[in-house]
């Protein structure tokens, strides 16, 4: 059965999916389309307008932690524990994760200092809620991937990009996350996961956006 994802250059909720299906070994082509004038067919096939979506052939699933759930179910390594308690508190985080991602999001195209500042707070504070269960080894494990693992991997990379503009971005991380963080950036699963040029698009994206983090670095100027 052909594999197939609906990607955009820059969505980490399609990153997720990338991560997985390398992860997994499992061959799949990319199509990418652009959001801000996305082809007709699109339409049909995503109920919300976004992506990733995955085309199983003539089937269509979309929202990526679903997707991530089916490609778990069908191929193996299983990346989610199969204890049910277990699996669902993974499945909390990971939507966690989400709102996480559209505050780093925010965080990104804040066009002010103080907005910057806001989001940073938010952030922060919501980062720190990853210790505990961190602590207490629930995630994070640098012995065994999860799939809180794969779902967290596109927002520290998103982060490490701002770290460059902006290097107060690295004050959200505790000791417990940094750790996480960098060895899922090793993983060359997720470093095969974007395209080389994929920092370049997102600082061109973003300072399109009026994002103060690019405007204001040292590194991108
Ligand atoms: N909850 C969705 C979020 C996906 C999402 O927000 N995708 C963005 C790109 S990163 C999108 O397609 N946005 C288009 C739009 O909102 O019009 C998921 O997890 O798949």
């Amino acid at each position: 059965m052909s594999i197939k994802l609906v990607s955009f250059h820059l969505c980490p909720f399609v990153q997720r999916a990338v991560i997985a299906l390398q992860e997994k070994g499992v061959s799949h082509e990319i199509d990418y389309i652009d959001l801000a004038d996305p082809p007709t067919w699109f339409a049909q096939c995503s109920p919300l307008g976004k992506v990733p979506l995955l085309l199983i052939g003539d089937d269509v699933l979309f929202e990526s932690s679903v997707i991530l759930d089916y490609l778990d179910e069908i191929y193996q390594p299983r990346l989610h524990p199969s204890d049910p308690l277990l699996r669902a508190q993974h499945k909390a985080w990971i939507a966690f994760g989400s709102d996480l991602l559209m505050q780093q999001h925010a965080l990104a195209v804040a066009e002010d200092e103080a907005t910057f500042r806001d989001k940073l707070d938010l952030l922060d504070k919501n980062l720190r809620r990853l210790d505990l269960p961190i602590g207490q080894g629930l995630f994070g494990k640098s012995e065994s991937l999860s799939m809180v693992d794969v779902a967290f991997a596109p927002l520290f990379l998103r982060l490490s990009i701002l770290m460059a503009y902006r290097p107060e971005v690295a004050s959200v991380y505790s000791a417990q996350v940094k750790g996480w963080a960098e060895s899922l950036l090793a993983r060359s699963s997720s470093q095969a996961s974007v395209l080389p040029d994929f920092e370049a698009r997102f600082e061109s994206f973003f300072r399109e956006k009026g994002s103060w983090a690019v405007a204001s670095s040292a590194v991108s100027n």
